[in-house]
């Protein structure tokens, strides 16, 4: 049986997807993938088309993350004016609202997909289209009557076969044709996140965090709450894979919790790291928990970026908004340990909460301002997703427009006072954040003109002069692998200096949603 995967994803930095067409494969099915970047026209290109009918797949899979929902909902509109293919859904969003997305869909998978689609695929084979598989994690919609099924057990991840960097069956549409990435890696990596430098991969599943705006609170109702994890030699297997690709300098570890691994697994993940992989790689960390020891560990091992969710700087915001009972006094502490490392630190924050008063803003820009330096800083805008802790209290609350996150990139946040301040705080000394710190009724023109020149020269000058530096610490000034990782990278970090915040793929992405709703609207009535 053929799978056809399609990706609507801005970028072609794909996990999940990879994990399906991996395991479909190895089960003696065939699977490709396609990426179909933000593809969000009126009618199916017929470049599409004809790729879709000389592959002549069984099953379609589309996945997708709830800002790829009304790309998926035109798609399968499309799909189906031209083939009688029977379509599937899976990803994020379907495991948040599956009840919405059965209605555009054959079937759904309300879960992992690894084995359901297997299952599926052999059903398709052995019992035909017309009769109603019975398997765990596949809701079918047959022709209105939607028949629901209890979720799949969740798939042991030691028995999943590894995925691979850049798989021979990976294709992307650009510029009106469907190209083999594989044949042409240099497109592949201008539609990669990090140029393309960058493995990712993730060797656990699940988070034992209940933060308030992330969907993990949800998923972890579906998926169980154990956090599951892959033995080192599946880790290191996949890493010899990928390694083999020459142009992989960096390991982009997607995992929620990093540090959920015991101390036994991380000393042998390390040893193995070190011997046979030894490049250069990043993981996320949460701050109430960095373990000095496993952080060192793996510092020796190769570990050059850290990510650390922050958030805010306000006690009252993390506390009693987002659920995470992280004083700021312990991200100070962790802070001062990453920099001990000479990691790369990169902290996230969120920005535009409506729950946030001017205090909470300006002393979460305090608390960013006398964190040790240097360290770079990422702002992302609230987005209520569905399912999450905090969307239920302000729906209730009614103080959120329930379908905003389906049309908004986290990572376009608004160009405000504070968030200009909150941005430079890394970047400008302690004495102008002070002076600028303040609520509106106490500014003047002084001030306005000043943060907005600031902000203009930081973001051009000062943000990737420490970005530059940092990285290269994290690379032990390594000279070979920080020029390879800026060249690399040069394309997305002029895109952050030029632009504001959204990447260039990102962007044309946010225009076509715009764009759509203009010349389909019927695509975006309930
Ligand atoms: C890795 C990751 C990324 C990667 C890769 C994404 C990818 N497509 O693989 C990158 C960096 C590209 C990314 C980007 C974004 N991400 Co992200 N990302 C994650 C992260 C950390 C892990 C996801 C993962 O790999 N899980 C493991 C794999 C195996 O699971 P999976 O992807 O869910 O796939 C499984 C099932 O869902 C299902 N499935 C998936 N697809 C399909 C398709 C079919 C047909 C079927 C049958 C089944 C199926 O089977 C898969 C295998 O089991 C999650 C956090 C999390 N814990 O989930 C956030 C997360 C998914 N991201 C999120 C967001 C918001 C984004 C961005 C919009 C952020 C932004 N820029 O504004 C962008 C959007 C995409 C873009 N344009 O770039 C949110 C999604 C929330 C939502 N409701 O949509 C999450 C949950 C973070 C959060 N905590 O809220 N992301």
């Amino acid at each position: 049986m053929r799978l056809l995967l399609i990706s609507l994803q801005s970028n072609a930095s794909l996990v999940g997807l990879k994990y399906i067409a991996a395991n479909v494969r190895s089960h003696g099915h065939d699977a490709q993938i396609l990426l179909l970047p933000g593809y969000l026209d009126p009618t199916l290109h017929p470049g599409i088309e004809s790729f879709v009918r000389t592959y002549k797949p069984d099953l379609i899979g589309i996945g997708l993350m709830s800002i790829e929902y009304y790309p998926a909902k035109n798609l399968s509109r499309l799909l189906k004016e031209k083939f009688s293919t029977p379509v599937i859904w899976g990803g994020l969003h379907v495991i948040l609202k599956p009840e919405e997305c059965i209605r555009y869909a054959d079937y759904v998978c309300c879960g992992e997909g690894e084995n359901a689609v297997v299952s599926l695929l052999d059903h398709l084979r052995d019992k035909g289209r017309d009769s109603i598989p019975d398997i765990p994690n596949i809701w079918v919609n047959d022709n209105g009557t939607i028949i629901r099924r209890d979720a799949f057990p969740e798939v042991d991840l030691d028995s999943l076969p590894v995925i691979e960097y850049l798989p021979d069956y990976f294709y992307g549409f650009h510029k009106g044709r469907i190209i083999n990435f594989a044949h042409d890696p240099k497109l592949f990596r201008s539609y990669a996140l990090y140029g393309g430098t960058c493995h990712m991969m993730i060797t656990t599943r699940g988070c034992p965090f209940y933060c308030g705006y992330c969907a993990n609170a949800y998923t972890m109702t579906v998926f169980g709450k154990k956090i599951r994890k892959r033995s080192v030699e599946s880790c290191i297997e996949e890493l010899k894979l990928v390694k083999k690709d020459p142009y992989v300098i960096y390991i982009n570890f997607e995992d929620d919790w990093f540090f959920s691994h015991d101390y036994e697994w991380m000393r042998k993940f390390s040893e193995e790291y070190k011997k046979h992989i030894n490049l250069p790689f990043m993981v996320r960390v949460f701050p109430g928990v960095l373990d000095r020891e496993k952080l060192f560990m793996l510092r020796d091992a190769g570990l050059s970026l850290v990510i650390m969710g922050v958030q805010s700087g306000s006690d009252r915001v993390n506390f009693e908004i987002y659920n995470r009972k992280v004083k700021f006094s312990s991200v100070k502490k962790a802070a001062n340990l990453l920099n001990e490392s000479k990691v790369a630190p990169y902290y996230e924050m969120i920005v535009d909460n409506p729950y946030e008063t001017e205090e909470d803003e300006m002393e979460s820009i305090r608390s960013m301002a006398q964190l040790k330096k240097p360290y770079t800083i990422s702002l992302a805008h609230l987005t209520f997703f569905p399912g999450t802790l905090l969307t239920e209290r302000a729906l209730k609350e009614k103080i959120v427009d329930p379908d905003a996150y389906l049309t908004r990139y986290m990572v376009k946040i608004d160009e405000t006072y504070f968030n200009k301040l909150l941005y430079m705080a890394p970047y400008i000394p302690r004495f102008f954040i002070q002076y600028l710190n303040r609520p509106k009724a106490e500014r003047n023109v002084v001030h306005r003109a000043l943060t907005t020149l600031l902000f203009f020269v930081a973001k051009r000058t000062v943000e990737p002069a420490v970005f530059f530096f940092v990285l290269t610490r994290g690379l032990k000034y390594n000279f070979k692998l920080t020029v390879r990782t800026v060249t690399g990278n040069w394309k997305s970090a002029l895109a952050k200096v030029l632009f504001n915040f959204l990447g260039k793929k990102d962007m044309e992405f946010d225009e076509r949603l715009a764009l759509a709703r203009k010349e389909m609207p019927e695509l975006f009535e309930k």
